[in-house]
């Protein structure tokens, strides 16, 4: 599914992000950029080396900020690590950090002239937020950026999985754009 906004593209597709040809891929990473499991290791594992190394150089990321690196063996050129909430309920900002994760990834993106981003759903795995409120934060930001901005031009969601999809493809024919 995809959609304009503006004269810049939203889509929605079910699929691996590490096989994104994307200008950037965006990882689920944690503060201490040290890697780890669902999207996080994939991109290590398909990417090589290189990417952790320079996350080292870098050090880590506070919650809802954003570091780039460069994409190592993966098609993308660049992963933009971006850390989201942990879910803890919903009363301890987690709303405003998520949209501070895609706020974050987009400006650096634009900062470095890319012009296609992919993004998996930020948080809905380990840090268990639920998928349908995570999704609405999601859209709601990236349809943001994309009205008041040049670059990215385009935005794809790549959803591992038909539950995920699902939910987005809901929350977004929701929004009545
Ligand atoms: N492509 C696209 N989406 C994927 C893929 C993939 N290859 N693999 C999993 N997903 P998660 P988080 C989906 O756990 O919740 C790591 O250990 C997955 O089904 O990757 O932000 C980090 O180091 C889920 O919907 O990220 C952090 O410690 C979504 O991507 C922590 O997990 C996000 O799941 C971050 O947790």
């Amino acid at each position: 599914m995809q959609i304009a906004i503006k004269n810049k593209i939203l889509r929605l597709e079910l699929g691996d992000i590490t096989e994104s040809a994307a200008d950037a891929i965006v990882n689920t990473a944690n503060s201490a950029l040290a890697g780890g499991g669902g999207v996080d290791g994939a991109i290590h594992r398909a990417g090589g080396p290189s990417i952790m190394e320079e996350c080292r150089k870098i050090g880590g990321c506070p919650t809802g900020s954003a570091v780039i690196t460069g994409g190592g063996s993966l098609y993308a050129k660049h992963v933009i690590h971006t850390v989201g909430p942990v879910w803890r309920g919903g009363g301890k900002n987690e709303a405003e950090l998520l949209a501070s994760s895609y706020r974050n990834s987009l400006k650096l993106a634009s900062k470095h002239n890319l012009r296609s981003v992919a993004f998996p759903s930020i948080s809905t795995g380990a840090y268990g937020y639920p998928l349908e409120e995570a999704a609405a934060v999601a859209m709601k930001a990236v349809i943001s950026h994309l009205s008041e901005n040049e670059l990215p031009e385009e935005v794809t969601f790549v959803l591992f999985g038909e539950k995920a999809f699902n939910a987005y493809e809901k929350v977004l024919k929701g929004m009545n754009l």
